[in-house]
């Protein structure tokens, strides 16, 4: 009900910060019809971010018959979803996300929205190259899996000592040292080293794995995910479409959804939030009772944001890894022929960042996608040349013949990609203020920054701890 009272004070506010003028209002020169009309009753909700976290809100949010409005920069929702239909075969590939795990919250969600899913497999023959001799390896997997499976059950033990990081950073006030201590340390206390390459393997994209305190590991490979490494298995979409999710959830939510949309301001003040976004046909005003922001909160991304200091003091310390993919087709490579990479110099032989992951096979003939990290900035350009150049050198290392065609069908940056702060500021008691922002100035948050980059986990911690509390304020 304050909402109304507050329009014309942020409209106002909105036309001297960003130049807002009649002229500049919509292709027609129109007004926003906002400015005239009586005002409604503000929304339930306003979400920024259409990706994993901020589709799955709004989903649950309409079940829940709630009113929303959800906002995204993308001309789709998906986030990290990278989908290509391959004009040849009429095939689709995921090169973003691929899999998911096999929890109700999961199963339930693509029931909901049509997904039919199956026990994820994962096919073809990999070649590992040694980064230190340039040399092809043979790997002796029978020894590698032995020893992975006698250590997980060990890795599981050290899990249980910390339920409290199933969903969210409830990290008690003295932080257990153990979870601070740099990945590689702690794998030598517990004698736990032969599941490093597998972890890196999966924890792809989050740095310099072995220097990373434990804390971001175990929240990266979390209990179900581990249980999942250790037999239950993952789930992916039998139509291997993951952008269907997000367009089957955009039928649903089309009349409430801004694509292709920026926000350009939000005040947050009396019990209201009102937003200014410009929107493909001209700026819209919205109003709502709460705002979920589902965006990866990093201080640069939040420059529409009213933050007050305690805001800003949690945001502007965010550090980010840097993650990159891209679909190659005609690499030279043979079709389900996987390139793994180790580094027989290193530690664990883990290659050191910025690097190469895999190029992986796609199951479609002629393409290969390719997956690259770094803890540092690198431009996307140089990223471009480095993922083409480690595609020749593997066709030479192979000893193949080199192909005179390779080109890239898709390449994307996914940066700023694992948020994470200094160990002494999670010592110094980060999670606790982090987490003590959720409902604050009716405002909440969910994304990979607050659970983990691992699109089930989101949805289960969304589900779980970000709902209920979001509900219970709306009434
Ligand atoms: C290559 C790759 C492979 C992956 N594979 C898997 C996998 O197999 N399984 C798995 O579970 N997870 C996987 N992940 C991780 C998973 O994608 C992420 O954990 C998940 O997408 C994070 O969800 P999110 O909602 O926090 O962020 P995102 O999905 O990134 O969503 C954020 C959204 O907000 C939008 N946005 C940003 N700023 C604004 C703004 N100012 N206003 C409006 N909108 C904005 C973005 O465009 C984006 O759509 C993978 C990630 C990558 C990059
Ligand atoms: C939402 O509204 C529908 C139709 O009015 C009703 O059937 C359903 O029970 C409501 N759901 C909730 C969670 O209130
Ligand atoms: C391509 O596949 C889609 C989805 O399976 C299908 O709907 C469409 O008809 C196919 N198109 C062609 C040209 O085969
Ligand atoms: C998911 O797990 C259940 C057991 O909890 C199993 O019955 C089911 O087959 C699994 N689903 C998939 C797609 O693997
Ligand atoms: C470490 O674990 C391995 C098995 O993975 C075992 O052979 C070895 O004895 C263990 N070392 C110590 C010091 O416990
Ligand atoms: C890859 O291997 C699978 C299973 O062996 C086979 O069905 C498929 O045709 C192969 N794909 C290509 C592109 O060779
Ligand atoms: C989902 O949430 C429940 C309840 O908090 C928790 O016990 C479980 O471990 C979570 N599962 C995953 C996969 O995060
Ligand atoms: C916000 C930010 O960038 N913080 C830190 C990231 O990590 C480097 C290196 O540890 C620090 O110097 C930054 O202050």
């Amino acid at each position: 009900m304050f909402c109304s009272l507050w329009t014309l004070l942020f409209l106002a506010r909105g036309s001297m910060a960003f130049g807002w003028r009649p002229s500049g209002w919509g292709a027609s020169g129109g007004r926003p019809s906002q400015w005239h009309a009586p005002h409604q009753e503000p929304l339930d909700a306003i979400i920024i971010g259409g990706g994993s976290a901020g589709t799955y809100t709004a989903i649950q949010l309409q079940k829940a018959n709630k009113s929303l409005a959800l906002i995204e920069t993308q001309p789709r929702l998906g986030g990290h979803v990278n989908t290509y239909i391959d004009p040849y075969t009429n095939r689709t590939i995921d090169y973003g996300v691929q899999i998911f795990q096999n929890i109700s919250v999961v199963r339930d969600y693509f029931s909901y929205l049509d997904i039919p899913i199956e026990t994820a497999t994962f096919g073809g023959d990999t070649k590992t190259i040694d980064l230190a001799t340039k040399e092809v390896v043979t790997l002796d997997y029978g020894a590698i899996y032995a020893g992975l499976f006698e250590a997980l059950p060990r890795f599981q033990a050290q899990q249980d000592k910390y339920p409290y990081l199933d969903n969210g950073f409830n990290l008690p006030s003295l932080v257990p040292e153990d979870l601070l201590l740099p990945f590689g340390e702690w794998l030598d206390k517990y004698n736990l080293s032969n599941v490093a390459y597998t972890l890196w393997q999966y924890d792809q994209g989050s740095g310099n794995l072995l220097d990373q305190p434990v804390l971001y590991v175990l929240k990266y490979s979390n209990r179900q995910s581990i249980a999942n490494l250790a037999g239950g298995g993952y789930i992916q979409t039998v139509r291997r479409d993951n952008q269907e999710i997000y367009d089957h959830a955009l039928e649903k939510l089309k009349d409430s959804t801004h694509l292709s949309s920026t926000v350009l301001d939000v005040q947050r003040s009396n019990g209201c939030v009102r937003v200014l976004v410009s929107t493909p046909q001209g700026k819209r005003f919205l109003e709502a009772k709460q705002l979920v922001l589902a965006i990866p909160p990093k201080i640069e991304n939040l420059h529409f944001l009213d933050l007050n200091q305690e805001e800003l003091g949690i945001f502007r310390q965010f550090n980010n890894s840097y993650y990159w993919n891209a679909l190659l087709r005609n690499t030279g490579l043979p079709d389900n022929t996987s390139v793994g990479y180790i580094d027989s110099r290193a530690p664990l032989t883990i290659p050191a960042q910025p690097s190469t992951y895999i190029i992986s096979s796609t199951g479609v003939a002629g393409l290969h996608s390719v997956f690259y990290g770094s803890d540092t900035y690198v431009p996307d350009e140089e990223v471009q040349n480095l993922m083409a150049e480690v595609a020749r050198n593997a066709v030479k290392t192979l000893g193949l013949p080199p192909s005179g065609d390779m080109r890239f069908e898709g390449f994307h940056s996914h940066s700023p990609f694992v948020l994470t702060v200094p160990t002494d500021t999670i010592r110094d008691g980060f999670y606790s203020r982090a987490e003590a922002l959720q409902g604050m100035r009716n405002t909440w948050y969910t994304g990979a920054a607050w659970q983990a980059q691992d699109s089930s986990a989101i949805w289960n911690f969304t589900e779980m701890v970000v709902l209920p509390r979001l509900l219970e304020r709306l009434g």
